[in-house]
């Protein structure tokens, strides 16, 4: 599980709301009755904790807001660079500075009138000061407007990303628009991400997850991508470039070979060559999708030109691999193969730490010298050898086990626990035996020597109920 949860960060109110949310507290939580007939310190006191209470929630709501949301310095370089890509990096982090700002502001003007306070003279003084200094609070806050519901819409969106653990098993897609990518996601994993016949369908990231060899792993759909310089790339473009770049993931390169994502087999070789520097480190399989339409050997009977283009990328030791999501043809190869290069990258890696020396240390695998030249084989019984040599011949049937049922049923197999039961009639397997008889416990009564007992003919149960008493528990 990701340990980023962007969930947890609290509403953040406009500036209205948070203007109201403190000064209705304040009237709330401070004393309210102050006569001018009191002594003056005490006048003075009553106005002093007005305003250092109003300055304390907007400090604590201020400070909440400010942890809360989390700074770029302390995120991994995907987020950063996500959160550089959707929200402006610039624009988040002075957002961030300006409610540091008016959380200084606020506390200036707080401690400047608190001294003021100290020297009123008399209870109409001490109450202007007290407006004074709310007022001057109040008019910082309102100043807050934009960079409140700037900070609220980032919250509201950053919920709603999917949460993606940058350091973990990773299958990257990526591709043209409109080359299968969603599909593919859709078939290995639960995922159910829009599949439409036009370009863009998948405007942000998506992640599911599955199985191979008893490992979890993420899968990441991204947004097609087009052939076009960086800083050209729009919003939806940007976050494929930037999983691409900062996931260490097995990266899958969808290849439309049936050209109908509307782009020739060039121009998406060409994509693949503009972000070719993003694979650097990585493993990477290529794709071809939607061979239902047209193979890669019909490809080379048809045109041969472009079936070279592809046939090219083999010389740089990238793997090629054919397949279909309408058919599901060559899915889970692709599946496969993406997964064992990510593995064997990612064990040779950790084979390099130190970490890994530490343990082989550690580790020691016990060669057993031979004490004489006497065979000591495993034991099998005779009987058993018999059987199974029986068994292979087909004299005897196997034995047929549960698991065999359970194939041969399929979903109208269900687990009997009761045929096996060694009973002196076949009958009595399938009979219900009561928790409680004559409101007694069954249990109680159940003589581990019963066959004894019935010997003795004392198994009439009606006369349990009269004649025996539970047995002294221990
Ligand atoms: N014939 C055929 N059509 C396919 C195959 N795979 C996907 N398609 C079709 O291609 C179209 C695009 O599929 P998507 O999975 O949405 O493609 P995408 O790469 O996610 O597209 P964007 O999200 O727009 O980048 C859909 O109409 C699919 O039905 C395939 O193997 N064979
Ligand atoms: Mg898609």
């Amino acid at each position: 599980m990701s340990h980023y949860n962007f969930k947890k960060i609290t509403t953040v109110p406009p500036s209205k709301d948070f203007i109201n949310i403190m000064l209705s507290k304040t009237q709330r939580k401070t004393p309210t009755v102050v006569h001018k007939r009191f002594k003056i310190s005490r006048i003075r006191r009553f106005y002093m904790r007005k305003v250092k209470y109003t300055q304390q929630t907007i400090h604590d709501k201020l400070t909440a807001i400010l942890t809360e949301f989390p700074k770029l310095e302390d995120l991994h370089p995907f987020y950063a660079d996500l959160l550089n890509t959707l929200y402006n990096k610039d624009h988040y982090k002075l957002s961030l500075g300006q409610l540091n700002v008016a959380r200084h502001l606020v506390d200036k003007v707080a401690s400047d009138y608190t001294k003021l306070l100290k020297y009123g003279d008399s209870l109409y003084r001490c109450k202007q000061l007290k407006r004074a200094a709310l007022g001057r609070m109040v008019t910082i806050m309102k100043k807050q407007g934009p960079p409140l519901k700037y900070l609220e819409d980032v919250r509201q969106h950053l919920s709603r990303l999917p949460s993606i653990d940058p350091n973990t098993r990773t299958l990257l897609l990526c591709g043209c628009p409109n080359a299968g990518k969603s599909s593919f996601i859709n078939l290995i994993t639960r995922a159910d991400v829009e599949v439409q016949p036009y370009a863009f369908t998948t405007k942000s990231l998506y992640v599911g997850h599955t199985d191979y060899e008893y490992l979890r792993w993420q899968v990441i759909d991204t947004p097609g991508v087009l052939d076009r310089p960086f800083d050209e790339m729009n919003t939806i473009e940007l976050q494929a470039i930037t999983a691409l770049a900062h996931i260490r993931a097995a990266v899958i390169f969808f290849l439309d070979v049936s050209e109908m994502c509307d782009m020739e087999i060039g121009q998406q070789l060409k994509i693949f060559e503009s972000i070719k520097p993003l694979f650097v480190n990585k493993p990477l399989i290529v794709a071809c999708n939607k061979t239902d339409v047209i193979t890669l050997r019909e490809l080379k009977e048809k045109s041969p030109e472009k079936f070279n283009l592809i046939s090219a990328l083999e010389e740089e030791k990238i793997p090629i691999l054919e397949m279909s999501t309408l058919t599901q043809d060559g899915v889970m190869e692709v599946k496969k193969e993406a997964c064992d290069r990510l593995l064997a990258q990612r064990v040779d890696l950790k084979m390099r730490t130190k970490k890994a020396d530490s343990i082989l240390n550690r580790v020691h695998v016990a060669m057993p010298a031979l004490r004489d030249r006497k065979r000591r084989a495993p034991y099998i019984p005779e009987q058993v050898k018999k059987i199974k040599i029986m068994e292979e011949e087909g004299m005897v049937p196997s034995k047929r086990l549960e698991r065999h049922l359970e194939e041969e049923l399929m979903d109208d197999y269900s687990l009997d626990l009761n045929k096996n039961k060694d009973l002196a009639n076949e009958e009595w397997k399938y009979d219900k035996i009561p928790h409680f008889w004559n409101g007694h416990n069954i249990a109680d009564f159940i003589d581990p020597d019963i066959e004894k007992v019935e010997a003795r003919g004392l198994m009439d149960i009606s006369a349990m109920n009269s004649s025996l008493t539970p047995p002294v528990m221990y």
